[in-house]
């Protein structure tokens, strides 16, 4: 016996993901439903060999179904969540809305699977951002070893995070740049994405941060440990997926490189790829349609007592979406649901 699962926003670049995750995973679906806006309404999507047509989320019935995995923004999500949590079906949401509700369980699989239980005080449980979901499955395991004081973190972010107008707006501006006459200005982002890179993700506070560097600070302490300290600064670069961050470190404890690497190698979710040579690290193109956090260039900071550095790429719309969000679901049903 299997589950009844709902992918709301699956036409989406995540939602899709979803659909192919669970898929490729083979997760004991039951019964799919494909859930969509109005203005989505009758598109079809694809899971596995099936291809499915998007039913509208307000007058789907979600009364016995089991898990819904919601990947349609803040807003949305503030109006849907809630009710489909009341009929009993679990919302696993991707968006920002309740990932700082202390009653609502912020979830990487690799590193706080026990947290899972926090689930029953809203039915909902949350998915982190994607620059943060990558970082703490690095982070954890040397965590663990030598107990992490401070990360000092800067984010090469890809424009799928941005959505498909983002994806659009770098395939279109970077072409239209050899074109005389079709050059294509700026609108999803404030200044030029093809052919350079933007120092601003998010909206900004009133600190000088960006909402995308404080969700890394707030998510790494609710996530891994709250006496972390965190600074990020978070860039968008013109790469479709993958997002890539340079993470310096500083322990309590001495760790040695060769050790944090052996740690990382046997790290659940982690691929270690670092080989002091041309060519001899992980890049965003290669690691799209992964499902590791892979990381690379695995070295001691002379500059302090306790310091390592190093290079951590994973696909955005994996694990730092899609793919976090069906694990989840995958804890969900072998710790909880129990189904089968
Ligand atoms: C980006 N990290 O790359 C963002 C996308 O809080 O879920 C995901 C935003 C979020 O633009």
């Amino acid at each position: 016996m299997g589950y009844r699962v709902a992918v709301v926003g699956a036409t989406g670049n995540v939602g899709r993901e979803m659909l192919n995750i669970l898929a490729e995973r083979q997760f004991p679906v039951d019964e799919i439903a494909a859930i969509a806006s109005r203005r989505s309404l009758g598109s079809e999507v694809s899971f596995g060999d099936e291809t499915l047509t998007t039913v509208d989320i307000d007058t789907f019935n979600f009364e016995g179904w089991d898990i819904a995995l919601f990947a349609i923004g803040s807003e949305a999500t503030k109006k849907y969540a809630p009710k489909v949590a009341a009929t009993g079906c679990v919302v696993i949401d991707n968006s920002s809305l309740y990932r700082y509700d202390p009653l609502v369980p912020l979830i990487v699989p690799e590193v706080n699977a026990d947290a899972i239980e926090g689930y029953k005080n809203k039915n909902i449980i949350a998915n982190p951002n994607c620059s943060t979901a990558q970082m703490v499955v690095a982070l954890k395991p040397l965590h663990d070893r030598a107990k992490i004081k401070r990360v000092v973190v800067s984010t090469y972010q890809s424009v799928s995070g941005s959505g498909k107008d983002a994806i659009d707006e770098l395939w279109n501006q970077t072409k239209g740049m050899y074109v005389p006459g079709q050059e294509v200005e700026p609108d999803v982002y404030p200044k030029q994405i093809a052919f350079n890179v933007i120092p601003h993700i998010d909206t900004f506070l009133e600190d000088g941060q960006t909402k995308e560097e404080w969700k890394m600070v707030a998510e790494t302490k609710k996530i891994v440990d709250k006496s972390i300290k965190v600074t990020a600064t978070c860039v968008r670069v013109p790469v479709f997926v993958g997002h890539s961050e340079a993470i310096n470190i500083e322990f309590e404890e001495f760790l040695d490189e060769d050790e944090a690497r052996d740690i990382l190698r046997e790290a659940p979710g982690i691929m270690v790829v670092d080989k002091r040579e041309d060519g001899g690290y992980v890049t965003p193109v290669e690691c799209v349609g992964d499902f590791a956090t892979f990381i690379s260039r695995i070295r001691q900071d002379s500059t302090l007592d306790n310091g390592l550095n190093l290079w951590c790429v994973s696909d955005n719309l994996r694990k730092g979406a899609a793919l976090n969000a069906v694990q989840i679901a995958e804890v969900l049903a072998n710790r909880v649901l129990k189904k089968g």
